[in-house]
């Protein structure tokens, strides 16, 4: 039986949230606005451009189609300043071992992530090889919730929508599982991913018996 199992990358596979944050906050800081953490919880899985938007409509700013791409550009280096030092050490507890189990049991892996430097940081931190596909931000035209970026995943694996099963840390990234049909697995808190079919903490919750039902299923 081969399922195809389709791995966010932020918040799954790699705490990226953190840099994005501290980048986002500089940025709100240059022009005026008092960004959250709270704030940065609601920009997971939310595109870079969204993200921007929804900065600038929080401290009611309206600027310019230049200045918005300037901030964008900027934002997004000083991100990769972070992203620069990231090593293997950062891989969240237990990816490896399931990456590992599910290439020896032959399923299909991919990547299916909202962000456009998602290869860079597989590449840092060592898991470029353990993917068969990469879906990221510069080959979808819809962000999550919308199912493209999975539906893209599946169709790169060449297995069918309803036979593929999704790792999702974000709201809007299980609402994109679902939409496509697929096995929703939330990693995080129960009571933020209640549209999740599963909920775990993290991947050292699941066990191989769980991973082996989801071949079989
Ligand atoms: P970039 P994911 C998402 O990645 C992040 O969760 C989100 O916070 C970020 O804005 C988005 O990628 C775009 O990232 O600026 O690097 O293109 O969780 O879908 O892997
Ligand atoms: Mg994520």
């Amino acid at each position: 039986n081969k399922k195809g199992f389709i791995f966010d990358l932020d918040g799954v596979i790699v705490d990226t949230a953190k840099y994005h944050f501290l980048a986002w906050q500089k940025l709100a800081k240059g022009i005026g606005v008092n960004f959250t953490e709270a704030e940065n919880e609601q920009l997971k899985g939310v595109s870079r451009v969204k993200s921007l938007e929804k900065i600038l409509e929080w401290g009611n700013k309206t600027i310019s189609e230049a200045d918005f791409m300037k901030l964008m550009t900027h934002k997004n280096e000083d991100y990769l300043t972070y992203i620069n030092d990231m090593n293997e050490e950062e891989i969240l507890p237990d990816v490896v071992r399931v990456l590992d189990f599910l290439n020896e049991k032959n399923q299909g892996i991919a990547l299916g992530s909202a962000s456009k430097n998602a290869r860079i940081i597989l590449q840092k931190v060592s898991l470029l090889d353990k993917f068969k596909a990469i879906v990221d931000g510069n080959d979808v035209v819809k962000g999550k919730p919308n199912p493209e970026v999975f539906l893209k995943g599946a169709s790169a694996l060449l297995i069918e929508p309803n036979q593929c099963i999704v790792f999702e840390d974000s709201v809007a990234g299980i609402q994109a599982a679902n939409a496509a049909n697929m096995i929703s697995i939330g990693i995080g808190e129960q009571d933020i991913l209640y549209e999740a079919d599963y909920v775990f903490k993290d991947f050292t919750e699941m066990d191989v018996n769980f991973l082996n039902e989801l071949i079989k299923k």
